[in-house]
């Protein structure tokens, strides 16, 4: 089915970054946003903006029927959900799709799959992927078998909630005298955050690095891999920085767990870019959850394969079959992507207001995704994230001193900015050396509070 125009339910950087796709491809635009984001750059850009609500996300980003209403108004084909927001939301996917528009993601039932991390789990165990030694399921009522279970795992175990995801609703549990309260908690938590008092149990690994695969498929049979990412640099669950390919992972490791992934993507015939999360320690992958969107740090793996994720996505969404091979995919230098947030460097707040100045970088290598202009009123109801940085070389070095450079020539006068951690970052000798783990960031900001 050609798509001719496409409704853009999202705002920011990803919002722009999916109509330069659409107009590259010859494909009209919506533009829906919020009564606070009429000034949004892609909005001037899109061939048609439709306001869809209030300023607070519940009443706007996240309605359902105002952003199905403006697709049926403006006779659109398809909607994309960019990340976020209703990006994994299987309930409106099924809406789009039971309205008669194409939802630009995988299936309802792929997302309801992966939404639940207990049927993900199993789904990805059963098609030969790694996973956790856990409880292989939900851990019941029974405490005498909630205690066999932890037992037979060994000590740390990490309770998470089926419905969770993210980094919300998991506790980690040291000893057996800790168990029976921590599974009470998390499940109450569960309950209340969630709606799904489901909570399952993993062995709780102690210095993992965040290892993800980038995959697409067409739901007809073909699916490929696009190499993996390191998101290990964060804090409190926030990426930071995101590199690709992961620093130390052999071409070997690469192909066995793509090629595993592939396998999975295969059997529940997959449609779309999808992203397997990994904990990798001690040399192994173990999944522990599987994304149904694109993601924020999408731009490492197209600098360094070349592929544009959305126009693959539009691609699929509409009916055809991929037309890359997995020989096809070369993997070329190193990129490293630093998120841009208007925020407080030291104590993290975020900084809304205006930008009154704003100079973007350049160069070799340098690209820039963000939708702020000179005069841009950055609004206090959404995400702090203003943009991103991405850094391409032909080694991991020359990302980094690309990088160096880009962030410094970097001007964004009026709000606070992370700029100043992240050229941290790029200096810090532990992040040059490359591998470090989910920890690293953390330990470094409270060793030299300020610092690295
Ligand atoms: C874990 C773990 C250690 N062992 N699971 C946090 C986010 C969610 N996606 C899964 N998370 C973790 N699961 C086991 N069995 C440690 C984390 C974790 C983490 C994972 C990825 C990136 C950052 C993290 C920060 C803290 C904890």
């Amino acid at each position: 089915m050609k798509i001719g125009k496409i409704v853009i339910a999202n705002r920011g950087e990803i919002a722009l970054r999916i109509l330069r796709a659409c107009h590259a491809l010859g494909i009209r635009t919506v533009a829906v946003h919020s009564s606070v984001d009429r000034n949004l750059k892609h909005v001037a850009m899109a061939d048609e903006s439709v306001c869809i609500g209030p300023p607070p996300s519940a009443q706007s980003y996240l309605s359902a029927p105002a952003i199905i209403a403006a697709a049926e108004v403006t006779d659109a084909e398809a909607i994309h959900p960019g990340y976020g927001f209703l990006a994994e939301n299987a309930d409106f996917a099924e809406q789009v799709e039971q309205s008669g528009f194409v939802f630009i993601g995988p299936r309802a039932d792929t997302i309801r799959l992966m939404g639940d991390k207990v049927t993900a789990i199993a789904a990805m165990k059963e098609a030969g992927v790694p996973t956790v030694p856990g409880s292989d399921g939900p851990v019941g009522d029974d405490p005498e078998r909630a205690l066999a279970t932890a037992r037979g795992i060994g000590y740390p175990v990490i309770i998470k909630a089926a419905g969770g995801g993210g980094g919300r609703g998991m506790r980690v549990v040291h000893t057996e005298a800790a168990l029976l309260n921590a599974i009470v908690t998390t499940r109450r938590e569960a309950q209340a955050a969630f709606g799904n008092p489901q909570v399952y149990m993993e062995k709780f690994l102690e210095h993992p690095r965040h290892i993800e695969i980038q995959v697409l498929g067409d739901g007809q049979g073909n699916a490929i891999h696009l190499g993996e990412r390191d998101c290990s640099m964060q804090r409190r669950h926030q990426k930071v920085v995101e590199e690709a390919p992961a620093p130390f992972i052999t071409e070997d490791e690469r192909a066995r767990i793509g090629a595993t992934c592939v396998e999975a993507c295969k059997r529940m015939n997959y449609r779309g870019a999808g992203t397997f999360e990994f904990l990798y320690e001690d040399g192994r992958f173990y999944f522990i959850e599987m994304n149904t969107r694109i993601q924020v740090e999408h731009p490492v793996t197209e600098l360094i394969t070349g592929i544009d994720l959305v126009r693959e996505q539009i691609r699929v969404a509409s009916g055809e079959p991929l037309a890359i091979r997995q020989e096809d995919i070369v993997l070329r230098g190193h990129a490293i992507e630093c998120r841009i947030n208007a925020e407080d460097p030291e104590t993290f707040m975020p900084s809304p207001g205006t930008v009154h100045r704003f100079h973007a970088p350049g160069g070799p290598g340098i690209r820039v995704d963000t939708h702020v202009y000179d005069g841009y009123r950055i609004p206090p109801n959404y995400d702090s994230m203003i943009g991103k940085l991405i850094a391409h070389g032909a080694d991991r070095a020359e990302a980094i001193a690309r990088m160096r450079v880009a962030l410094a020539e970097t001007v964004i006068d009026g709000v606070r900015t992370n700029i100043p951690l992240q050229q941290r970052i790029m200096t810090d000798e532990g992040f040059k050396a490359g591998g470090m783990n989910i920890h690293y960031l953390e330990k470094r900001l409270a060793e030299q509070r300020g610092g690295p």
